[in-house]
């Protein structure tokens, strides 16, 4: 539990760390003075060269803020751990006996560590022995792991080291705002900008600030993209500009393909997206120019057929002959920080370490060894993380949740009826170091460990896992997510029917916390658990077999595949070849469809959602950060004056946006940088100015992840006294 190199309270320290937010990981220094104050310093790292945004220098007025968590509460009041913990286990054991093992849920995140999110699957699967587990990566990375997965037969966001952007004579950033998103990715921005000739460009229904320093913005209508991206490829056919030999050689499946570009001819194709045909064409043709990048985030992915939509970039970028060359290449770009590796180690419903599938019968074997228990035991795969919170509280759904790393009353689509279901459960355990919105409404709220308390690994947007390190112990009574999983797990096990334990009879007595007597092993020591991690993970796809925490240390990360400790890490994929049996990549037919809710008379204007500079996600954290607070204190909803003017609303006004499924109200910010047609509306901030009270609950079929970038609204000025939709 204890912090490996953490200093206690009064003595000066220091650690070399990285930020606790996004995936860029930016490397900092945290400094504890005589007097406790800890400070943050930039810290020169590959990724961010000495660079930080304001959320990674204020990052560490979290750690003794006075909304900070310090005892256990059970509806509401303080309580011991113990009063804590047995309510828990109580509440499980009835539950599942009732209604059966699935009847309670698990809910992670990408922010966790790799050893956190390792050991919440691991919990769900053999101290729960649950299926039902899912987390919020679903909500980010899903769409393009999954699209990834089919073309390359890997999923790491980039395939390739981030200066290889500099090098990049053509880079196209598809929904993407990292001016934003990740401030110090801005440099690798800059000198790819500064290549004689260089073009970068940028698709994105409002000038963003990364769209304003890129040589060309397309500003498409949302929910175009895949239009958009097939209509590029349709003009790289029709202009020659196919790299024959290399589809001929490296790829598979692309007649089909070409053959549905045909049908996107320019004019069609700025008829769909509001993209005009010279700027289609421009794009082509340096694209064609190589090395060349195509990056996707968010914008492009988060909709009911992003997987489809970055299909369409990885065929585009095949077709140009881009990914496994030298400087070129497609990759997406992870958002959270941990938002890479807590994919790959079994905290989706579909997943067990290392990328592999729950039901494939060689990944249960190999991890039921690693874990002491029957293969069969395992459960398997549970549902996605809307359809998860979806079921809660029903019939047929989950009883209970343990959530751990989100807060979806803010950030989940559809966020009323959400509300609902959450209510509904007859337990709701929230982990977390603040009060969040989810944490308002849970049973027990436990307080857990920050980023700058306790040791560990992550893996950043490159498939680079870094190292985590404790400044500092947690406050006194606190401790970490991982010592919080082993007491719970060796809990349960001593409340189990004794028919239910297998194996390892009469060793109870003398058991240490978190041994289990299915012979599954629980540890509060992140460094242990990473041991066991790298073993489940070896020969998976996602190989930290060869990963250690020295060799992190020593080579300022290393890149996953690595599969042994005598063996180089991986910084880029591909170069052989890709990892399908065959070694070629897949192009996948996709065809442009509707937006799940179109616009019509009622609901008449696309609204889309997303992210401001200084807050972070459901700003359960960034919102207590008085800086960070006032740089952005408030939800706003951005509208074109021409359309502000139709409306009969001015700057500043406040404004209620409906649509099918709820309202919000905040103030009209006007701006020429949006299409007329469509509003956008920061989704960091809770009650009557929570957009996600707004938006859809339409999934993409394949990835489920839900349309967060564009539904049906329309805005009204708000009246004064307007009631929150949802309080
Ligand atoms: N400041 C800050 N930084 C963050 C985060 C944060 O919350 N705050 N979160 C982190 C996480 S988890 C993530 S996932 C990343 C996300 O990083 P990004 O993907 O860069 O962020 P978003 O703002 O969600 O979306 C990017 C852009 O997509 C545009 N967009 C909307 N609809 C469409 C569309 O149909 N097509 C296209 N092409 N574009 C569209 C929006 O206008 C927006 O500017 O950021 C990470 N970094
Ligand atoms: N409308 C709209 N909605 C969106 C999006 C969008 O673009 N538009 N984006 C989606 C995306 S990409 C994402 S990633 C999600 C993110 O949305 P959330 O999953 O809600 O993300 P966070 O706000 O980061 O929530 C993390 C919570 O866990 C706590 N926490 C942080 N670290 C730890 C830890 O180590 N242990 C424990 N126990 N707790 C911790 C924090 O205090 C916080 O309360 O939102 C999604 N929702
Ligand atoms: S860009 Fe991301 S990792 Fe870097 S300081 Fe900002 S939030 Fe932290
Ligand atoms: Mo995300």
């Amino acid at each position: 539990m204890t912090p490996q190199d953490a200093a206690p309270p009064g003595q000066p320290h220091e650690v070399p760390t990285h930020c606790p937010y996004c995936a860029l990981q930016c490397g900092m220094t945290l400094t504890q003075s005589a007097d406790g104050r800890v400070e943050v310093a930039a810290r020169d790292f590959p990724t961010n060269r000495g660079g930080l945004c304001q959320k990674g220098w204020t990052a560490a007025e979290l750690l003794d803020h006075p909304d900070r968590l310090r005892q256990p509460l059970l509806h509401g009041e303080p309580v011991s751990w113990e009063t804590a913990y047995a309510y828990i286990v109580d509440k499980i054991t009835a539950i599942q006996s009732e209604y059966g093992r699935d009847a309670v849920a698990v809910f992670g995140g990408g922010g966790l560590t790799n050893e956190k999110a390792y050991a919440l699957g691991k919990f769900a699967r053999v101290a729960l022995r649950t299926k039902n587990i899912d987390y919020n990566g679903r909500f980010c990375m899903s769409s393009a792991a999954a699209a990834g997965m089919r073309a390359f037969g890997v999923d790491r966001g980039l395939p390739f080291p981030l200066p290889d952007l500099a090098g990049a004579q053509t880079l196209l950033l598809a929904g993407a705002n990292v001016a934003e998103t990740m401030p110090p990715f801005g440099r690798w921005l800059a000198d790819q900008r500064a290549n004689p000739g260089a073009e970068q460009i940028v698709i994105d229904p409002r000038a963003t600030p990364t769209a304003r320093v890129a040589t060309l913005h397309l500003q498409p209508t949302p929910g175009t993209d895949l239009a958009l991206a097939n209509g590029l490829l349709h003009i790289a056919i029709a202009e020659g500009l196919v790299d024959e030999e290399y589809v001929a050689t490296r790829t598979r499946e692309w007649e089909q393909v070409k053959r549905i570009a045909a049908g996107y001819w320019p004019a069609r194709v700025e008829r769909i997206t509001g993209v005009p045909i010279a700027d289609l064409e421009r794009t082509v043709r340096a694209l064609a120019r190589r090395p060349a990048i195509i990056l996707t985030a968010r914008g492009a992915e988060q909709h009911a057929k992003g997987v489809d939509t970055v299909s369409a970039f990885i065929n585009l970028a095949l077709a140009l002959g881009l990914p496994g060359r030298p400087g070129s290449g497609y990759g997406c770009l992870t958002g959270q920080g941990n938002g890479q590796g807590g994919r790959e180690h079994g905290q989706k419903a579909d997943q067990l370490p290392g990328y592999r599938k729950i039901d494939d019968e060689s990944a249960r074997n190999h991890i039921a060894r690693v874990w002491g228990v029957d293969a069969a035991d395992l459960p398997g795969p549970g549902v996605s993380a809307y359809e998860l919170l979806d079921s809660l509280g029903t019939d047929s759904g989950p009883q209970a949740l343990l959530v751990f790393g989100s807060n979806p009353v803010v950030s989940a689509p559809n966020a009323i009826h959400i509300g609902k279901r959450l209510r509904n459960l007859q337990l709701l355990v929230v982990c977390d170091f603040i009060k969040s919105e989810t944490a308002e409404l849970a049973d027990v709220v436990l307080p857990t460990a920050q980023w700058a308390e306790e040791d560990g690994t992550m893996t950043n947007l490159e498939g680079r896992v870094l190292r985590r390190r404790a400044l500092r112990k947690p406050p006194p009574g606190i401790g970490t997510d991982l010592a919080v999983l082993a007491e719970l797990a060796s809990r349960l096990d001593q409340s189990a029917e004794p028919r239910e334990r297998h194996g390892h009879p009469g060793e109870g007595a003398d058991r240490a916390i978190g041994d289990h007597p299915t012979g599954a092993r629980f540890v509060a020591d992140p460094r242990a658990t990473f041991e066991e991690l790298r073993r489940a993970t070896a020969g998976g796809v996602a190989d930290y077999a060869g990963v250690t925490w020295e060799r992190v240390d020593a080579e300022d990360g290393v890149f996953w595949p690595c599969s042994s400790a005598d063996r180089a890490g991986t910084p880029r994929l591909f170069e052989e070849g890709f990892f399908t049996p065959d070694g070629r990549a897949v192009f996948h037919p996709v065809e442009h469809r509707p937006v799940a809710e179109d616009i019509d008379a009622d609901f008449p204007l696309y609204l889309t959602t997303g992210r401001l500079l200084a807050q972070y996600q459901s700003g359960a954290q960034t919102r207590r950060i008085g800086p960070l607070r006032k740089a952005a204190g408030s939800a706003f909803v951005e509208l074109h004056p021409d359309l502000a003017a139709r409306l009969g609303i001015s700057h500043q006004q406040r404004v209620r946006v409906t649509s099918r499924r709820g309202s919000m109200t905040a103030p009209a910010r006007l701006t020429e940088t949006i299409r007329p047609d469509t509003v956008f509306v920061p989704f960091h901030f809770a009650g009557e100015q929570r957009v996600n009270s707004l938006t859809s609950d339409a999934l993409d079929p394949v990835s489920k992840m839900p349309e967060f970038k564009v539904c049906a609204v329309r805005v009204e000025p708000a009246e004064p006294s307007g009631e929150p939709e949802d309080a």
